[in-house]
């Protein structure tokens, strides 16, 4: 790529000189790439070029609130108080700017119109605003999530004819408000630290209240320098800490149930942490308070005692109370926020009981009363983390516009929050579904960057033009954003997280909420696995075969999947007593994981039935996929331990296979125990193949080619089934489909000795589901509870065996792989290093999940294929 700048082609465009395109270009920079940053403002900044209004400041402690990739930077600058204000943050930037002699390499007043991949050279056509257009082999975007100001749309907003401001594109000269009226709307945090300020300059001012916000005292205060001192000292611990966290600071949700302190203790803990201040440290007190509604009461409840408390009259103190699960938006700091509805030259105004018509020239007015000001401040906040996106003509393969793609937000489709399929080489800084406005923005910025600069240097070592996510990575990506986010209460609030400040915006969850430390972990080894989830290409048009698809052939993981890990600690936040203290009807209530299976895919037909048994009509649910039948078919056995599960557990799996596999699903709702003991699953599981042959031409299936496939317990029927197909002359079963099946009444494995307890699946669990299967302890021993035990395993079909590397069943069933092996059979086994038991079932939660579910339709479909049909 030619280095040039008359000629404007350069290796990387990056849009936008805030905190992220700065450190973008010093990056790639460094490595030797010619950059060009494209910034709409007179100078370096971003949010802090352009949120100059009276109070504001950062909600971030500013010793977490800067770079931390220089040890030089660091050492070099003081901050002087806990929160910093606008103005010392913008001069830090210019620090930055100036100490990095980054601006040669930044042309300001250029705003980016559009951006076009161009199919031919696989590089980037950037348009500005001038009309130039800069070709470039990357197009990065730096935007910022919260940098497309809302100004919302009041019938006769030209009317006004007095100042009118917005807090997100504030003046640079000095606004004085001394002895005017003025009126505010917006009580966000911008408003809230607004609001204070204003007030004391003001000779009125009116605040219009859409929304009462939950806000805490901020204790800001100057820094002691022998503080700062020693934190320079441990500056490396703190970083850990902060990238290992949740929301980028060095602490960490305490690991306690609101609900499990008794009521004086709550209070102690919450005025505890009101007095010391800071943006989590509410949030912080317990681990349940953003995903258990009573949890979340009790906090709320304690905030609005405080604004009670702080509110003299009465009657405004209760229009300032938020109704609100708390921390669903982002939560709010302040300096004397609620105490400024004290004095008297400050009035509050409702505004959804009385809303806004429309303005007029001297003012406003509402349904009810005529306000007059000399000055009008919108604090009414941004179109967040899409919005910027949508100021630009971005546009991908065939010209699809990002846009369109995203159908406006409401079909928002990232991989990692990083990329969008069909747009190669774009990389989007704290992009939508990525931690971003959730976290410390610097902690977010600065991994984004090292990611991006590092995913960019593999490409050039390895010669490789371009890299694009895949579609099917960013689908479920995207699925497990939102079911993350599900979990919590985030989704309950209308807030611009959701979209909601927007008029007209579709409504979803734009960010990840799974915390910066996973995300982190799931980004690294995204790119330890040389980038999986994306395809690349080579200038010889040669794709590496390997990087064209999801890499099913297992996983480099070698410690507990991030995923994972993440649903373990939500479970244990969510508490819940374990299964085997429950009676089973209670246990069959209480293991509902239907939410984060994910959207069950559409299929080409769905049929409920009931089919003969052993012990009456056995229910099963058959999945057809599109299209022109006889199809093959997989008889499915869900897992439960015998003792709980259903059809609906296993929905979203069936219909992936049904789908990804092309053939008939049928999955059985076989007797469970103890109502029913061993051997009457197994006798169902069988009867159920044998109707599917018997019956194969009245579904559309091939009964030459059917399949049994199962998992944990269902993996043990599936296994025992094709047994006793074998034992009993028939019927035929072409291939066995065994995830982490269950096949030996024995705890001795070292699996159940490394995963008895943590991993979801216990080892009480499972002593408790074998307990109730069997009638007696000779019952484990019988090859048809126990298959590891049979005497003669050879001749039995072809079979996949998937393991987790956390669950105590692993040994169990890489030991029965070995003997079908040694025993002749054909055997795919895989172990899913980082996984814990039930993964099967997750795919809308965990990669590995939906990873397996491929593998498995891949392995039925190839042994569908080398079946002769009937
Ligand atoms: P926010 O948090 O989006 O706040 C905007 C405020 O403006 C909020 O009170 C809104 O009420 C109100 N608003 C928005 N549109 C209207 C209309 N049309 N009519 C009346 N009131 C309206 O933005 P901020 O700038 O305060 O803060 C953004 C982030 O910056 C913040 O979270 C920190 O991370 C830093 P609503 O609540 O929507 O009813």
């Amino acid at each position: 790529m030619t280095r040039n700048h008359e000629a404007q082609v350069f290796d990387a465009v990056v849009v936008g000189a805030g905190f992220s395109g700065l450190y973008m270009l010093h990056r790639l920079r460094e490595l030797g790439y010619s950059v060009r940053v494209y910034e709409a403002g007179e100078d370096v900044g971003g949010t802090w070029y352009w949120n100059r209004y009276p109070g504001a400041r950062c909600d971030i402690e500013s010793i977490y609130y800067n770079y931390t990739f220089s040890e030089e930077l660091r050492n070099e600058w003081t901050w002087s108080s806990r929160y910093a204000e606008q103005p010392e943050i913008l001069r830090y930037i210019n620090f930055v700017a100036d100490k990095l002699d980054l601006r040669r390499d930044i042309q300001f007043k250029t705003r980016i119109t559009s951006a076009t991949f161009n199919e031919k050279n696989k590089n980037w056509d950037i348009q500005t605003g001038e009309g130039n257009t800069i070709t470039a082999k990357y197009f990065i975007t730096a935007l910022g999530c919260l940098s497309a100001s809302n100004m919302p749309n009041f019938k006769g907003m030209d009317r006004f004819k007095g100042e009118l401001y917005h807090t997100g594109k504030w003046p640079h000269e000095k606004v004085d408000f001394t002895g005017k009226k003025v009126g505010i709307i917006g009580t966000g945090s911008s408003g809230i630290q607004a609001i204070p300020v204003i007030a004391q300059e003001a000779e009125h001012l009116t605040v219009f209240q859409r929304t009462p916000q939950f806000s805490a005292p901020a204790e800001n205060h100057s820094y002691d320098p022998e503080f700062l001192q020693k934190v320079k000292e441990n500056y490396h611990e703190i970083k850990q800490q902060m990238i290992a966290s949740m929301h980028g600071v060095p602490s960490f949700p305490r690991d306690k149930s609101a609900l499990k302190d008794s009521p004086e203790e709550r209070q102690r803990v919450f005025e505890e942490a009101w007095d010391k201040g800071g943006l989590f440290t509410l949030m912080y007190t317990y681990n349940d308070i953003g995903f258990v509604k009573e949890a979340n009461d009790t906090v709320a409840e304690f905030v609005r005692s405080k604004i009670a408390q702080t509110v003299e009259n009465p009657e405004v103190a209760e229009m300032l109370l938020p109704t609100y699960y708390y921390g669903t938006k982002r939560p709010i700091i302040d300096t004397n926020y609620f105490q400024t509805y004290n004095r008297k030259n400050v009035t509050l105004v409702d505004i959804k009981s009385d809303p806004i018509d429309e303005l007029t020239s001297k003012g406003l007015r509402t349904k009810e009363s005529e306000y007059e000001f000399d000055a009008l401040v919108f604090a009414t906040g941004f179109d967040a983390i899409t919005g910027p996106f949508f100021k630009m003509d971005i546009r991908g393969k065939d010209g699809i516009s990002l846009k369109e793609k995203w159908a406006e937000g409401a079909d928002l489709k990232t991989y990692l929050g990083i990329a969008t399929a069909g747009f190669p080489n774009m990389f989007m800084i704290t992009g939508p579904q990525s931690p971003s406005v959730l976290s410390n923005m610097l902690v977010s910025i600065e991994q984004h960057v090292e990611w991006i600069a590092d995913c960019i240097e593999y490409l050039r070592e390895n010669n490789l033009e371009t890299i694009e996510a895949i579609p099917e990575a960013e689908v479920a990506w995207s699925q497990q954003c939102k079911i993350i986010a599900e979990m919590s209460l985030a989704t309950k609030t209308d807030s611009w997280y959701m979209g909601a400040n927007i008029e007209g915006k579709p409504r979803g969850f734009m960010a990840f909420l799974g915390g910066v430390g996973l995300y982190r972990q799931i980004c690294d080894d995204v790119a330890a696995k040389e980038y999986e989830g994306f395809s690349v290409t080579t200038s010889s048009k040669i794709v590496p075969k390997k990087r064209n698809k999801i890499n099913l052939e297992g996983t480099v993981m070698t410690k507990l999947d991030p995923q994972a890990k993440y649903l373990l600690d939500q479970m244990a936040a969510a508490g819940g007593p374990a299964m085997e203290t429950l009676i089973p009807e209670e246990a069959r209530l209480s293991a509902d994981f239907s939410a984060m299976a994910g959207i069950p895919e559409e299929v080409g037909k769905v049929e409920d039935r009931r089919i003969p048994g052993p012990g009456g009509e056995i229910p099963v649910r058959i999945y057809t996929p599109e299209g022109e039948g006889p199809f093959p078919a997989l008889v499915y056995y869900h897992g439960g331990g015998w003792v709980i599960g259903n059809l609906d557990t296993v929905e979203v799996p069936c219909r992936l296979l049904t789908n990804r596999a092309n053939c008939v699903v049928i999955s059985v709702d076989y007797r469970l125990a103890p109502e029913h003991k061993f051997p009457a699953a197994a006798e169902d599981a069988y009867s159920a193949v044998q109707w599917v042959v018997d019956n194969a031409s009245s579904i559309g299936v091939d009964s030459a080619r059917v399949a049994v496939g199962g998992d944990s317990a269902g993996g043990n029927l599936a296994a025992v089934v094709a047994l006793m197909a074998k034992d009993k002359g028939g019927p035929s079963i072409s291939y066995q489909m065994l995830i982490y099946p269950v096949t030996n009444h024995n705890y001795d494995t070292q699996s159940y000795k490394d995963n008895a307890e943590g991993y979801f699946l216990t080892k009480s669990t499972m002593e408790w589901f074998w307990n109730h299967y069997l009638r007696n302890e000779e019952d484990g021993k019988n090859p048809y509870a126990s298959p590891l035990l049979a005497e003669d395993v050879s001749g039995l079909p072809p079979a996949l065996v998937i393991t987790g590397g956390f669950d105590p069943l692993r040994d169990e069933g890489e030991a029965y792989a070995e003997k079908l092996k040694a025993a002749g059979v054909a055997v795919e086994a895989t172990r899913y290093d980082g996984m814990i038991h039930g993964f099967f079932w997750l795919p809308g939660m965990l990669l590995q999940g939906d990873k397996a579910i491929h593998q498995a339709a891949n392995a039925l479909r190839e042994a569908f294929s080398s079946v002769e049909t009937a």
